[in-house]
């Protein structure tokens, strides 16, 4: 087994994701084989259990509230509708279900009560749950991991140098200490980013230095292609080309070998050919299912179909870690202590959101 390291420097991973094709996929496709059965694929299916109003300025966003986008809100999800689509996800394949809010954090109260349960409901169906909510407190990771949740997912979205060029309403050690209070906890840490922001191949680069050196590593790493949103920011950015997606699925398999890494936003764009590439180059979990979270994703049996083309077996639930246990509400030891997680204000602005920001103002 190829050991875990945790002092990669941006100057070798820059060396990895440079090197001649064959090579580089010839070394993450060995180190995938020491680490995982190279034929199984996890399969998520992602829920929006509450859209769009985010007071966020994430440029990619299409929920951002203060761009202007066509898509459609919704408050929070009740508990029946939300196991609903869990059954639906589990029929179809799906060990995973990953619940979505756009909000910038949790608020304790009704809502997040709400939230926690949806995870017991979800775990009892015997699915791995996972949660991305934006921002929480260590008290409120605790309350999930309780309830039964198996991962939260915070993405690093790029380095932190050029994370100021897209967001600057919260900084990047806010999203570290997120991570930070779930790592503190049972529940398993699933954190990436989005390749295709206007980003230079260093920042891809400086943000693999800083979730590799993450001790432990997270146990899954979407890699999205971003989805450029007609009202973000970001709406002008090509596409990136699926040899970009290749060498950051590899790189990252090859400095994360015991990491699940996720083919995530931007499948309708590639090939079976292309996504198989990314299988062999160390990718082994999806996103399945029409919809993302606002956006379209391949038709699940398109998914399946390329599957058995590709000799593919969806992973079962809990292969990686057991499945944890729900307590229930009344017999919870950790209370609601009125928290919202603290954030650093950062005093920059970012010209390409605040002229989205005003063009959206003229459309309303
Ligand atoms: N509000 C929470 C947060 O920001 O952590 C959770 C939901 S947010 C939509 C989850 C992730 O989706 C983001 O961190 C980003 O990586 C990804 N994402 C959002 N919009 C995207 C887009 N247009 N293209 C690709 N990925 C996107
Ligand atoms: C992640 O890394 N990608 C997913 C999930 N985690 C939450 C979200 C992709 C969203 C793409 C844009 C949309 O559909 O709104
Ligand atoms: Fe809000 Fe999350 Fe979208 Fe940022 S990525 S605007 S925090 S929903």
């Amino acid at each position: 087994m190829s050991e875990i390291r945790h002092n990669w420097t941006k100057e070798q991973i820059l060396d990895i994701y440079n090197k001649p094709l064959m090579d580089l996929l010839y070394e993450a496709a060995t180190t995938h084989r020491l680490h995982h059965d190279p034929n199984t694929v996890q399969v998520s299916t992602l829920l929006s259990i509450k859209t769009g109003g985010c007071p966020e300025d994430c440029g990619y966003c299409p929920q951002a509230a203060r761009y202007h986008t066509d898509i459609e809100g919704n408050d929070l999800m009740n508990v029946q509708q939300v196991k609903a689509q869990a059954l639906r996800a589990k029929s179809s394949g799906s060990s995973r279900v990953c619940m979505g809010a756009a909000w910038r954090n949790v608020k304790d109260g009704e809502e997040f009560d709400q939230v926690l349960e949806m995870v017991r409901t979800i775990n009892k169906l015997d699915m791995e749950v996972c949660c991305t909510l934006g921002m929480i407190t260590e008290n409120q990771a605790e309350r999930l991991a309780e309830a039964g949740l198996y991962a939260y997912n915070h993405n690093l979205d790029s380095s932190e140098e050029y994370y100021k060029e897209v967001i600057s309403t919260r900084g990047y050690e806010d999203r570290l200490n997120t991570i930070d209070n779930v790592r503190k906890t049972n529940v398993t840490v699933c954190s990436g980013g989005i390749i295709g922001m206007g980003e230079k191949i260093e920042d891809r680069a400086g943000m693999l230095v800083a979730l590799s050196t993450l001790d432990p590593q997270p146990e899954s790493t979407p890699i999205n292609a971003l989805v450029a949103v007609e009202g973000t920011p970001l709406e002008e950015q090509q596409p990136v080309s699926i040899w970009e997606m290749v060498r950051m699925v590899a790189t990252t398999r090859i400095v994360m070998p015991e990491t699940q890494v996720r083919l995530s936003a931007g499948r309708t764009q590639m090939s079976r050919e292309g996504q198989a590439m990314c299988f062999f180059a160390g990718a082994n979990s999806i996103f399945a299912g029409d919809k993302l979270l606002t956006t379209p994703n391949p038709d699940v049996n398109e998914d399946m179909k390329m599957f058995e083309l590709l000799g593919l077996n969806p992973q079962k639930p809990f292969t990686k870690k057991t499945q944890p246990q729900t307590v229930e509400a009344s017999d919870s030891q950790y209370e609601s202590l009125g928290e919202k997680p603290k954030w650093s204000r950062p005093e920059h602005t970012i010209q390409r959101n605040e002229d989205a920001k005003q063009k959206a103002k003229a459309v309303k």
